[in-house]
């Protein structure tokens, strides 16, 4: 049986369900996923083996205008998870209309012989009309391969996007074992999980500015036989008060947080999980090059 793989690259501004789609394509979720813009920092593999097909997929940070030493990281990994692309994806918000970002970013991509899918996401929340006005918007800025109409939240289209990508993967090899899903390291995976937590239980000001660092996983067995992973996992932020909000009124938040990250770490893993988590302060770590590559967030 012949082999057959593609590169496909997901982008597009930020919180349009880039990272929905990763995860919902790949079936596990590997990438963090929030409501806040700016996610996603740096980029993320996911895999998928059907038949003889392998898709290698690539969701990258959302388009914006770097403004911190990170968010240049992240502009860096947009252009660079682009760079080897056979198909690129661009996904789009439904709700709202084509901004100059897009726009940039689309002619950024015109130069390139890859394959174009726009994606318009979030149909759930709109009329027909609608779709058909933005439709006709985004094609009058750019000649994509093919426009498909989704909801990652109701999986609705997802399979038609399947499709397209198997039927314009190429002969080629498989760049990873039939049974991976990531490349993304373990230590890495759960920064993410616990860093979507931390997103999903604070309030707008606080998140840009976290990071999570693991410092330690093992495993052992409790009483009852059961191996139970181990996890200390550092919650780093900017500001004294912000440690303070983290860690709430007699440690309620970072319990919250916690106690999300665990359950949903034990279903990633299928492993009851003991998990250890401390806040620790540092100052403008967004502007500070050593911090940004101790987090794993550089682009470099
Ligand atoms: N209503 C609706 N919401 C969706 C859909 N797909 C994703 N979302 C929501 O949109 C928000 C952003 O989703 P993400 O997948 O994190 O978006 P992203 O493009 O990866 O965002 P960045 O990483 O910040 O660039 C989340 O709250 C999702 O639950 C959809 O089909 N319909
Ligand atoms: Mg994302």
């Amino acid at each position: 049986m012949s082999q057959k793989s593609a590169f496909v690259t997901i982008i597009g501004r930020p919180n349009t369900g880039k990272s929905s789609l990763l995860n919902a394509l790949v079936g596990e979720r590997i990438a963090a996923v929030s409501k806040k813009p700016q996610t996603t920092r740096t980029k993320i593999t996911g895999v998928l083996t059907k038949g003889d097909t392998q898709i290698v997929f690539i969701d990258t940070p959302g388009m914006h205008r770097a403004k911190t030493k990170l968010s240049e990281h992240m502009v860096n990994a947009i252009n660079d998870g682009m760079s080897g692309a056979d198909i690129i994806v661009f996904m789009a918000d439904i709700t709202k209309p084509v901004n100059d970002n897009e726009r940039e970013l689309l002619n950024s991509i015109k130069s390139k012989s890859c394959k174009v899918l726009l994606c318009l996401n979030k149909i759930d929340l709109v009329d027909k009309n609608t779709i058909a006005k933005r439709l006709v918007e985004y094609s009058s800025v750019y000649d994509f391969t093919e426009v498909i109409p989704l909801s990652v939240i109701d999986g609705d289209g997802i399979d038609i996007v399947m499709d397209f990508l198997i039927k314009n993967a190429k002969d080629g090899p498989h760049y990873f074992p039939d049974d991976a899903i990531t490349d993304q390291p373990e230590k890495a995976l759960i920064a993410e999980k616990i860093r979507e937590k931390a997103l999903l239980c604070l309030d707008d000001e606080i998140p840009h500015g976290i990071a999570v660092g693991i410092e330690a996983v093992g495993e052992h067995d409790n009483r009852l036989g059961e191996a139970v992973m181990d996890i200390d996992a550092v919650i780093y932020c900017e500001k004294d008060s912000h440690k303070g909000i983290i860690i709430g009124k007699q440690g309620s938040m970072l319990k919250r947080i916690g106690q999300a990250a665990r359950e949903d770490l034990e279903e990633f893993f299928r492993i009851k999980v003991n998990l250890k988590c401390w806040v620790k302060v540092k100052e403008d770590w967004r502007n500070k090059e050593g911090l940004i590559k101790n987090f794993g967030l550089s682009s470099k």
